[in-house]
C-alpha cells in the first residue's frame, strides 16, 4: 500500500493509524516514551521467497514510486497486499495498474479479500483469501506444497524512543520469524483466526520443532541475531513442536529470545521454568476482559499469570477489549481500572469490533446492528466503534478507549520503566541458573539495564514527576536497585546519559505537539531477476 500513512487523507491514510505497531495500537497515550519502529510487510516477502519467478517487492512506496516502477518494468502479474482499512489503496492502485500496465494481471490478498462483494470496488482479476504462498505458487505452475522457505527478516526498523533514533546494528534487532498463520481458538471477533479458517482451523508452515529450528538457525547466521520476534497467532499453543525445539535448543546450546503471541491457557500449558528456558521472554497475551466468556480464559487467574511471568522475567503485553457486549458507562470505568491493576508491562486497548470475515460481524448483520456509512477506513477498533452497542454510544467509545490508554500510562508509568522492572526481576532470579544459555539470555538483557535504561530511568523520573509523583518515585526505587547491583557502570550511565536523554525526551516532546509524525522508508527487492539489456 502506498504511503504516506500518518495524515487524513481521501485514500483512507488516517492520522491515527501510522504505520508503527506500539504507537498505533499500544503505547500511543505514553507521548515521548512511546516505543515507536516500523515493520516490513511480512506476508508479501514470503511470498517473494516462495516463487522462483523473477519477481519485485515493493513496500511502503509513495504513487510515485510505484507509477515509476509499473512503467520502468514490464510485469504479468502485479499483487497488491492490503488489509481492510487500506482498501481505497487498493483501488486506486486497481486503477494505476490498468492505467499504466494493461497487460499485467492484477492479483489482490490480504485480509481485505474478507470484504463482501469486494469485487464490485476494485478492479482486479483475482481476489485471493486466506494463505497467498500456495496460492501464488499454485497460479504459476509451481509446487504448491514444496517446503516453505523463510527470509532473513529484521522484525523492526528505525526504533526510536525518548526522542532518539537507536542504532542500527546487524544483529541488535530480533528476527521475525513465522511459523504458522490462523489460529484454532476462533474466538468470535478475531480477524487474523477467521482469515486462515476460523475454529479448529491454522496453516502451519513449520510442523515440527526440528523444521523450526533448522529455520532459525539459518536465520541466526545469516543476521547474526538470537532474538526472534514469533509472529504466529498462538505459538504456545502448539505444545508439542516447542518441546521439542526446546530440546534442540538444549543440545545446541542455543541461548535465543522469543517474544511469541500466546493465550491464558496455551500459557498455562508450560511451567515457568519450561517458558524461561524456550528463552519465552515476552507475551502478547489477551486479556479482553475479567468478565469476559472466552474459551482461551476460562480457569485462569489472570492477575497471577501476567505477576508471575513478570516475576521470572518475561515481559507481559496484555491486551483488554472495550465495548464486550456487557459493559455500560456505568462497570467500564471500573472494568479499565481492572485491566490497569493487572501492571503488564504494555497494554494494547482495542474496541470490540465486527470486522468482516469475522463470526461477530455475521452475528452483528444479522441482528441489524451494523452501523451504515462507517468507512472502511475507519473500521480496526482504534478510533470509534461500527456497530449499535447495546449502552455505549459510538463517540462515547472513543472516549472510553483513549482514556483506557492515558489511564495505563498515568498509573502504571511508561513501559520502558515496566519493562526494566521485569528484566531486572528476571536476572535476580536466574543469575545463578544451573544452565548457562538462560544465565546468558538474563546477563544479555541486564547489561542493557546498566547502560542506557538506567540512564532512561533518570530521565523518566524527572519526567514523570508531572504526570504521577508516585511512579516517579517508583522510578526512582527501581534505578536505586540497579545501581545496588551495580554500583560503578549503572551509576556512570545514568549520570552521563541521563541529562542528555531528559533533554531528547522533552525536545521529542515538543515536536510531537507541534505535529511530528514518523513514515517508513520505501523498500525495493527484486528475485530472480535478470534486468533488461
Ligand atoms: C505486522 C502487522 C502490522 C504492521 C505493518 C505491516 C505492514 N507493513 O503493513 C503495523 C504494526 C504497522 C500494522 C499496522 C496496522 N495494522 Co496490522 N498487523 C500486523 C500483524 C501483526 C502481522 C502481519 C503479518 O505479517 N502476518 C503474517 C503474514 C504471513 O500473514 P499475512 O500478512 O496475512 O499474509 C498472508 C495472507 O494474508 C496472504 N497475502 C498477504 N498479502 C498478499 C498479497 C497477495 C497478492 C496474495 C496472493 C496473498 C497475500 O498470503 C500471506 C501468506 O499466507 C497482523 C496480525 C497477523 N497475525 O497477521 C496485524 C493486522 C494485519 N493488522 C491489522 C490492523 C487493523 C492494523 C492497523 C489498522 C492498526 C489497528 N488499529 O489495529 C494498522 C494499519 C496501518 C496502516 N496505516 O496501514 C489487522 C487487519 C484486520 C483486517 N481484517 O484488515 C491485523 C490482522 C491484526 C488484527 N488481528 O486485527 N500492522
Ligand atoms: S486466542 Fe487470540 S489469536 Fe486465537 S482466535 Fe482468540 S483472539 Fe484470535
Amino acid at each position: 500500500m502506498f504511503g504516506p500513512y500518518a495524515q487524513d487523507d481521501e485514500f483512507g491514510s488516517r492520522s491515527i493509524n501510522p504505520m508503527e505497531l506500539y504507537h498505533n495500537q499500544v503505547t500511543r497515550a505514553q507521548g515521548s516514551f512511546s516505543l515507536r519502529m516500523f515493520h516490513r510487510s511480512w506476508g508479501i516477502m514470503m511470498i517473494q521467497e516462495n516463487i522462483s519467478a523473477p519477481c519485485s517487492v515493493l513496500d511502503f512506496p509513495t504513487r510515485e514510486a510505484f507509477a515509476r516502477e509499473l512503467t520502468t518494468n514490464r510485469y504479468d502479474v502485479v499483487g497488491i497486499s492490503s488489509i481492510i482499512v487500506n482498501v481505497l489503496k487498493v483501488r486506486e492502485m486497481c486503477r494505476m495498474v490498468r492505467e499504466l500496465s494493461p497487460e499485467s494481471v492484477i492479483v489482490i490478498g490480504g485480509h481485505v479479500a474478507a470484504i463482501p462483494a469486494l469485487d464490485a470496488m476494485i478492479d482486479a482479476d483475482h481476489i485471493v483469501r486466506g494463505e497467498g504462498i500456495s496460492w501464488m505458487r499454485r497460479y504459476l505452475g509451481e509446487d504448491e506444497n514444496a517446503p516453505i522457505r523463510h527470509p532473513a527478516i529484521v522484525s523492526g526498523l528505525q526504533t526510536r524512543i525518548m526522542g532518539v533514533r537507536l542504532p542500527q546494528r546487524k544483529g541488535g534487532t530480533a528476527a521475525t520469524i513465522i511459523p504458522s498463520v490462523g489460529c484454532p481458538m476462533g474466538c468470535n471477533f478475531c480477524t487474523t483466526s477467521a482469515f486462515f479458517g476460523g475454529k479448529g482451523k491454522f496453516i502451519n508452515f513449520y510442523e515440527t520443532g526440528d523444521e523450526l529450528f533448522d529455520v532459525m538457525c539459518g536465520i541466526e547466521a545469516e543476521l547474526e541475531v538470537k532474538s526472534f520476534f514469533v509472529m504466529d497467532e498462538n505459538f504456545l499453543l502448539h505444545r508439542e513442536r516447542a518441546m521439542r525445539l526446546l530440546e534442540r535448543m538444549k543440545e545446541a546450546g542455543k541461548s535465543w529470545e522469543l517474544s511469541v503471541f500466546a493465550s491464558a491457557n496455551a500459557i498455562r500449558k508450560y511451567t515457568m521454568l519450561e517458558l524461561v528456558e524456550l528463552g519465552v521472554s515476552w507475551v502478547w497475551m489477551g486479556l479482553e476482559s475479567p468478565r469476559s466468556s472466552y474459551g482461551k480464559l476460562q480457569g485462569q487467574d489472570l492477575m497471577l499469570l501476567t505477576r508471575e511471568l513478570r516475576e521470572h522475567g518475561i515481559r507481559v503485553q496484555g491486551s483488554t477489549i472495550i465495548g464486550l457486549e456487557h459493559h455500560t458507562p456505568e462497570n467500564i470505568i471500573q472494568e479499565i481500572e481492572s485491566a490497569v491493576d493487572y501492571e503488564t508491562d504494555f497494554h494494547q486497548f482495542m474496541l470490540y469490533t465486527p470486522v468482516p470475515g469475522t463470526p461477530l460481524y455475521e452475528e452483528m448483520a444479522e441482528q441489524g446492528r451494523l452501523l451504515p456509512n462507517v468507512d472502511y477506513a475507519d473500521i480496526h477498533g482504534q478510533y470509534k466503534f461500527n456497530f449499535q452497542h447495546a449502552a455505549i454510544s459510538r463517540d462515547d467509545s472513543k472516549r472510553f478507549l483513549d482514556w483506557a490508554f492515558w489511564r495505563d500510562f498515568e498509573r502504571n508509568g511508561p513501559s520502558l520503566y515496566r519493562l526494566c522492572q521485569t528484566m531486572l526481576q528476571g536476572w535476580q532470579r536466574y543469575k545463578d541458573y544451573p544452565d548457562p544459555r538462560v544465565r546468558e539470555r538474563f546477563t544479555r538483557q541486564v547489561k542493557k539495564i546498566i547502560g542506557a535504561y538506567n540512564a532512561a530511568l533518570w530521565a523518566m523520573e524527572r519526567d514523570f514527576k508531572k504526570v504521577n509523583r508516585g511512579v516517579s518515585e517508583k522510578i526512582h526505587k527501581l534505578r536505586r536497585e540497579v545501581e545496588k547491583e551495580f554500583p560503578v557502570v549503572a551509576r556512570l550511565t545514568a549520570a552521563s546519559m541521563g541529562p542528555v536523554l531528559l533533554w531528547s525526551t522533552r525536545r521529542e516532546a515538543h515536536r510531537l505537539a507541534a505535529g511530528r509524525t514518523y513514515e517508513p522508508p520505501t523498500f525495493i527487492e527484486r528475485s530472480n531477476w535478470i534486468p533488461a539489456s
